[in-house]
């Protein structure tokens, strides 16, 4: 039993929690049930997790560039608060468990998490893993056709569910905590990515991969949203044609005039955007407090101002860097993609018919345009900073610190989204609403189950929306509400099937949006016809 359990914890930390490796191991199944030489085989297996791995380095270094500006914001107006950030999330999940078992409730009263046993994660990776799989593998019945890969995120999920269910069930054993988990994460890890899969297929134009993340439910809004913004939009233009605005454009579509058109090309117009915007803030916190930080070793390498340097450079330096992270990134995303997109016909024609993979957000700055990612996380941006504002003016009890992944992976990521259903106006209106609601969702959530006093919560779109909900459904309605979040999350794959394009013979046509993309376009272009000519 020692033995059994010490190869899932292996099999878990190493490989189940490592996407790099969880991507390239896909990669060589899928190839190998293609039937490829074992060289293309191990081929395979290097671009798709060393392109993950560049991926990483991008995502890690767009995320250690912002470091000025949240170090010196938090420190300079003195805001020891609470920051929403998947990381912050977590030191906090694992310092309130720490104090609980201690039985410090100097911070906080976080008896009810006495029960926690964080070291069952690994075991619950595992068996939300398997849950999604067995739930893919019915999906005649389910109609789930996703399965998450992401792990390093999952493992941040669990942390967070693990609090919000030890809130509505205190000091609950670790067996029933571990099945709860495991039923309410392997659903969510199920359903959500499936819900991507629609957008993600129009995005990618039929790529084969669906988003597995920490905003799945935002996608789907942000593109339902954005859709029904541009049928709006066209309806109001065929009234009147000389209406047509830019914003109702999607940004690839708008061409710049004169000066302007060096925003056409993305590394460009990231490098001044991010000057801009990240410059002001960079001078309000001021170089004589830059560099005291620097001093007490809170900003290291480029992020280091020493006295001397030339102020407005460094500023010029660190903001670039989001220009040489976001094309480093996009050469992982390309790499990995390709592999993953052409093995994956392997598994999913052979092993799980019509699956597929649900990976990293950020996969998607590799599709559509790249101003979107900086326009949607600037917009989103500026709605977190307006609810944060309005957080200290109302003297809420509860501060919020912006941190870098919501700030940048949750709203760039509905800015792509928005962006290709709805165009810029979509792309500017969404991610400030997804900023609005990181704030005030992450702040109503995290001072109400007590995560405030630990300095840290996830903060991420569904995280701040929906789980939120399913803690209130379970907090006053028990076992019953557990029912009632399951039940939930069940039914939303069967609704989206019910609203699929019908083929000639009255059929769904959702599985063929995975299976025969070409062929789905055609039936969903029909139905989207004959509901105009029915209007
Ligand atoms: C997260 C998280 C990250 C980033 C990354 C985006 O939620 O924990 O490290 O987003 O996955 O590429």
């Amino acid at each position: 039993m020692d033995i059994l359990l010490a190869g899932v914890n292996w099999f878990s930390s190493t490989i189940l929690s490592q996407p790099a490796w969880i991507i390239g191991f896909i990669v060589v199944i899928g190839y190998a049930l293609l039937g490829k030489h074992w060289y293309e085989v191990l081929a395979g297996f290097i671009k798709a997790s060393v392109g993950y791995m560049i991926l990483q380095v991008g995502s890690a270094g767009l995320t250690n560039s912002f470091r000025p500006v949240i170090v010196g914001l938090k420190e300079r107006f003195n805001l020891t608060a609470m920051v929403i950030d998947p990381y912050f999330g977590n030191n906090a999940v694992d310092a309130g468990v720490k104090a609980a078992a201690a039985g410090d409730f100097s911070l906080a009263d976080v008896s009810f998490l006495q029960g926690a046993n964080i070291s069952q994660y690994m075991l619950l990776l595992l068996f939300a893993y398997i849950l999604n799989i067995a739930l893919v593998a019915f999906k005649n019945k389910t109609k789930m056709r996703a399965i998450f890969t992401t792990g390093n995120v999952q493992v941040q999920q669990a942390a967070t569910a693990l609090w919000l269910i030890m809130f509505c069930f205190p000091q609950l054993a670790s067996g029933p905590a571990l099945f709860v988990m495991t039923l309410l994460l392997g659903l969510y890890w199920a359903v959500g990515s499936n819900l991507t899969v629609g957008p993600t297929q129009e995005l990618t134009d039929g790529a084969g991969f669906s988003i597995g993340h920490q905003q799945m439910f935002g996608i789907f809004f942000a593109s339902k949203v954005a859709g029904w913004m541009a049928r709006r939009d066209a309806k109001k233009q065929a009234k009147n044609p000389e209406k047509h605005s830019v914003f109702d454009k999607r940004l690839e579509d708008i061409e710049l005039p004169g000066w302007l058109s060096m925003f056409n090309e993305n590394m460009v117009s990231t490098a001044i955007l991010m000057t801009i915007f990240f410059g002001i803030i960079l001078c309000v916190i001021g170089p004589d407090f830059l560099i005291k930080l620097t001093a007490d070793k809170q900003l290291t390498g480029n992020a280091a101002l020493t006295p001397g340097k030339d102020f407005f450079f460094y500023v010029l330096y660190n903001c670039f860097q989001f220009a040489v992270y976001l094309t480093i990134l996009q050469l992982g995303v390309r790499t990995f993609v390709a592999e993953l997109t052409t093995s994956f016909q392997g598994i999913s024609s052979k092993l799980i018919k019509g699956s597929v993979p649900g990976v990293d957000c950020a996969v998607t700055f590799g599709f559509g345009s790249t101003n979107a990612v900086t326009i949607g996380f600037m917009a989103g941006a500026v709605g977190q900073f307006l609810a944060i504002g309005a957080l200290l003016l109302m003297h809420s009890p509860v501060l919020v610190v912006a941190g870098f992944v919501p700030l940048f992976f949750d709203n760039a990521v509905i800015g792509v989204y928005a962006n290709n259903k709805g165009g810029l106006k979509a792309c500017l209106i969404l991610p400030f609403i997804c900023g609005l609601c990181q704030v005030f969702g992450s702040a109503l959530i995290a001072s109400w189950v007590q995560m405030y006093a630990f300095g840290g919560y996830l903060g991420m779109f569904d995280w701040a929306t929906i789980w939120p909900l399913f803690t209130v459904i379970m907090k006053y309605l028990g076992w019953i509400g557990v029912a009632i979040v399951a039940v939930i999350l069940i039914v939303i794959p069967q609704l989206q099937y019910k609203a699929a394009p019908k083929d000639e013979n009255g059929n769904s046509t959702y599985f063929l949006e995975v299976e025969d993309y070409d062929k789905y376009k055609e039936y969903a272009a029909k139905a989207e016809a004959s509901a105009e000519k029915a209007e």
